[in-house]
């Protein structure tokens, strides 16, 4: 996250981290990407963010906002399965449909344990509207600091139209409807590499949405160059018959 501040514990309870087993099994996982709790047994990501990897060599971390702590807030949990979105597609200038299910693994017929710490977040159930200021979260790289955050950061970021993002000057042409813009035109903001497959979430009426899942972008930060996010909505057929099919 650029632009972010340290997040206060239980303030995202939905974010999760995904953490890959080092090749030598005496070194700690290691943070790779965002995740989203949907329900107990279900986290919601990026595509790309799951592509090459095995899901056996996966751990899913909630509850925590320190990657190099172990705190009493923490579930860790290992991925059954996963989905990653049939057209899901990368070209040389965006990424279409990336998104992707992870299904957790239950232990004693549990996945993840409701907390204050711990909690699904909700689906959109429609548009929000061009402006709405939405959080961002993720332990990704910083302004200060291009190996990523240890503690869980936030910022606000403001949802940007269709329109205003396929500007020439902005990303062009190469946006479709799986995706839109949020952030800054002015720069500063931003979501960055490591943040990916996490979430952006919009407050209606004091319950927390979960409109996006952080994608892609011209580096971080950037002016006119805001960040790309899959947009859930256009995903809610696909999440629903999927979190149904396994
Ligand atoms: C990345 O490399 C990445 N500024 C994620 C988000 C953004 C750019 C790059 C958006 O995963």
């Amino acid at each position: 996250i650029f632009g972010g501040r340290k997040a206060l514990p239980g303030a995202h309870p939905w974010q999760a981290s995904l953490q890959i087993r080092p090749k030598n099994s005496t070194d700690p996982f290691r943070h790779f990407c965002g995740g989203i709790l949907l329900d107990s047994c279900w986290i919601l990501t990026a595509a790309h963010c799951i592509e090459r990897v095995n899901e056996t060599e996966l751990q899913v971390v909630l509850g925590g906002v320190k990657l190099e702590v172990n705190e009493a807030a923490d579930q860790m949990l290992e991925v059954e399965d996963y989905i990653v979105h049939e057209n899901y597609t990368e070209t040389v200038s965006a990424l279409y449909n990336d998104i992707a299910l992870l299904k957790l693994k239950a232990v004693d017929g549990q996945c993840a344990r409701e907390t204050r710490f711990v909690k699904a977040a909700c689906l959109p159930t429609g548009p929000i509207p061009d402006g709405t200021e939405c959080i961002i979260s993720g332990y990704g790289v910083t302004e200060h600091d291009e190996e990523g955050s240890s503690e869980l950061l936030d910022a606000k970021v403001l949802l940007i139209s269709q329109k205003q993002c396929m500007a020439p000057r902005v990303y062009g042409d190469v946006l479709d409807d799986s995706m839109f813009c949020a952030g800054h035109m002015q720069g500063g903001v931003d979501t960055c590499q490591g943040d990916s497959g996490g979430p952006l979430v919009c407050k209606q009426n004091s319950t927390s949405y979960i409109y996006g899942v952080v994608s892609w972008g011209d580096a971080c930060g950037k002016k006119n160059k805001p960040g790309i996010y899959a947009r859930v909505t256009h995903f809610l057929d696909w999440i629903n018959e999927n979190m149904r099919s396994l």
